[in-house]
């Protein structure tokens, strides 16, 4: 039931379930929690749009580097059936149209707010509500709160000395304005090599009178080889949903595409290569799928970043500018691994040069451009491709507190500490979609959303079924959930890239933890199935506990994790 509440100065407008962000968690959460469980439930969007991180990331060349025919919901087969991607890899333009068809297919809008900042949530223990404010001043009480922010909202500006004197105009990626921004006649200086530079720079070449690279830390990318889909394609998707979406929920990544048994050092050195050559031809993540150990065995992933090493000094015609590309220094998919249109190639033109911060570090921004140890470099634009808060930021930006008043901060100041990354002990009736914890950016993200969406409305439909007014994570469970998160990343290379934002070291002061899980997503979902088969094992419903968590208990880490994880991707 939704009603306004007039109290003495001020309106609070009361639902069942406030859900923060219109992406694609939030939309199909609105759908699930109004549709199916028949909750008055809201939606609070920030910008003036539907999209989520495609609302804002509208940066040149913004596109998704999973494939188009995978990167969609699942739930609905009228909705597979109907749309038709255009392109291997969708832009973001056309990902943006497919989530506003989504909002009136399911006629999610009425039920959506934009242009509504939420600043605050707290959990009023006495009236077990949460309690939300905007900055625009409106308020709101909910029985349930799900934050679906996305793990790549929240943007890094670096802080550069400098930056507020710049006479030039600037931007960051995740920040992109709505109006495009012309390039032409002007000297530009992009910060940042990864995925998200190596998308940008290309493009932004192509119009630039001149631009600048600053590279921090080199970075692996293998050619996407998008192209327009065939209509024979399209058929097929059509027709083979079914089929596709058990390859989807097969895989520990949720790609559609199958990982291959074999270990690198099962075949020689010049099978090996020629494996390599056939999955660079294809492009794209399935790169990864070429081996199943390249993320578990540091010798095999050597072999993958040798070849990729030799493919820049192939294309990269500046043996030096080859080399200062090259000189990567953790493995193979350890960091988010981009795949790219032309990026080694765009230094070869006469009109881009390439700066190694690591070597001489940026000391400052001038009223005029960019000054590095060894020298000034004059710029009219600076792109910030310098990625994001990611995975806790979006969420320690709001001010969000439960029980006793604790604010998430506090909780969290040693780092984030979920339950399968979709409650917080001591936040009774909150849920975060793809939180910290969870596999989501080790994902085809949709995938994750689909299930975790679809987790959240079994718990509260649940809840509502047997009169349970709350539900909250014992701490004990959560202690068990970031030890396997630990675990199932130790089991892994991806803790050895020491500078990744999957350990929060992108961002200074930040937590050193490795955020994601990194345990397969078919081994997630059956986690999560059994925590809710067992009676929602390690919560307390009401003040009852139930648990402990038997299915975290026997998750244990092994062969499976160091295979499973090899061709774990991002968005
Ligand atoms: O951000 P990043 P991103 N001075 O953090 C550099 C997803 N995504 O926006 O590596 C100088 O990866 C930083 O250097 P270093 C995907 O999950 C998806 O590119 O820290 N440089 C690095 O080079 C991805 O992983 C898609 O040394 C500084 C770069 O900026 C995630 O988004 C497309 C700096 C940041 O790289 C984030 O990618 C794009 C400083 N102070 C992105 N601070 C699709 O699928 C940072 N850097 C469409």
């Amino acid at each position: 039931m939704e009603s306004s509440l007039s109290e003495t100065t001020e309106t609070i407008t009361e639902l069942d379930a406030l859900i923060i962000g219109a992406g694609f968690a939030g939309l199909y959460q609105l759908h699930c929690l109004r549709d199916k469980v028949g909750l008055s439930a809201r939606v609070l969007e920030l910008g003036d749009g539907v999209g989520g991180t495609w609302y804002w990331n509208r940066y040149p060349g913004a596109r998704c580097d999973s494939e188009s025919h995978a990167y969609a919901y699942y739930f609905s087969s009228e909705l597979l059936e109907e749309w038709q991607w255009s392109e291997r890899y969708p832009g973001h333009a056309e990902i943006v149209r497919y989530l506003n068809h989504v909002a009136d297919k399911f006629d999610l809008r009425r039920d959506i707010q934009l242009g509504s900042c939420v600043v605050s949530a707290h959990f009023a223990e006495s009236e077990n509500r949460w309690i939300i404010t905007t900055e625009q001043g409106q308020r709101f009480s909910a029985t349930y709160l799900i934050t679906a922010v996305g793990c790549l909202s929240a943007a890094n500006v670096p802080n550069i000395p400098g930056l507020q004197d710049f006479k030039g105009e600037w931007y960051h990626t995740g920040l992109w304005p709505h109006d495009d921004v012309d390039f032409k006649g002007k000297r530009v200086g992009q910060i940042g090599t990864g995925s998200t530079g190596i998308q940008s720079a290309p493009v932004i070449a192509e119009t630039a009178d001149h631009l600048t690279v600053f590279q921090r830390t080199p970075n692996y990318s293998v050619p996407a080889r998008n192209h327009v889909l065939s209509e024979e394609f399209k058929r097929h998707c059509r027709e083979n949903h079914e089929e596709i979406r058990a390859v989807m929920h097969s895989t520990p990544n949720g790609h559609a595409f199958t990982i291959s048994d074999r270990k690198v050092f099962d075949v020689g050195p010049d099978e090996r290569r020629e494996i390599y050559e056939d999955y660079w031809e294809d492009g794209g993540l399935r790169f990864r799928s070429c081996f199943q150990d390249l993320l578990a065995d540091k010798a095999a992933n050597d072999t993958a970043a040798e070849f990729l090493k030799s493919k820049i000094r192939e294309i990269v015609k500046d043996p030096q500018v080859a080399a200062k590309l090259s000189n990567i220094d953790h493995p193979y998919a350890a960091k988010r691994p981009p795949i790219d249109t032309n990026y080694f190639d765009t230094f070869n033109r006469d009109n881009v040069s390439l700066v190694d911060i690591r070597a001489n570090p940026i000391e400052r921004i001038t009223p005029m451009g960019v000054e590095t140890s060894a020298g000034h470099h004059e710029l009219d634009i600076i792109v910030f491709a310098t990625g994001y808060d990611a995975m806790t930021g979006p969420l320690l930006n709001m001010d969000i507190r439960g029980r006793d008043g604790l604010p998430l901060r506090e909780a969290w100041k040693e780092g984030p500490r979920t339950y399968l990354g979709l409650t917080v002990s001591g936040f009774p009736n909150m849920f975060t979609i793809t939180g910290p914890g969870s596999p989501s950016v080790l994902t085809n993200m949709p995938v994750a959303i689909e299930q975790h969406v679809e987790w959240i409305t079994r718990c509260i439909a649940h809840l509502q079924d047997d009169g349970v007014k709350r539900i909250e994570a014992s701490a004990e469970a959560a202690d068990l959930w970031v030890g396997h998160v630990n675990d199932a990343a130790n089991a892994t290379l991806l803790p050895q890239a020491g500078h990744s934002w999957y350990l929060g070291a992108n961002i200074p002061g930040k937590p050193r933890m490795f955020m994601p899980y990194a345990g397969g997503m078919v081994r997630y979902r059956t986690i999560c199935d059994t925590v809710s088969d067992n009676g929602f094992e390690g919560f307390r419903l009401d003040e009852d506990a139930v648990g402990p968590p038997k299915a975290v208990q026997n998750a244990t880490v092994g062969p499976f994790v160091a295979s499973t994880t090899t061709n774990a991707t991002g968005i």
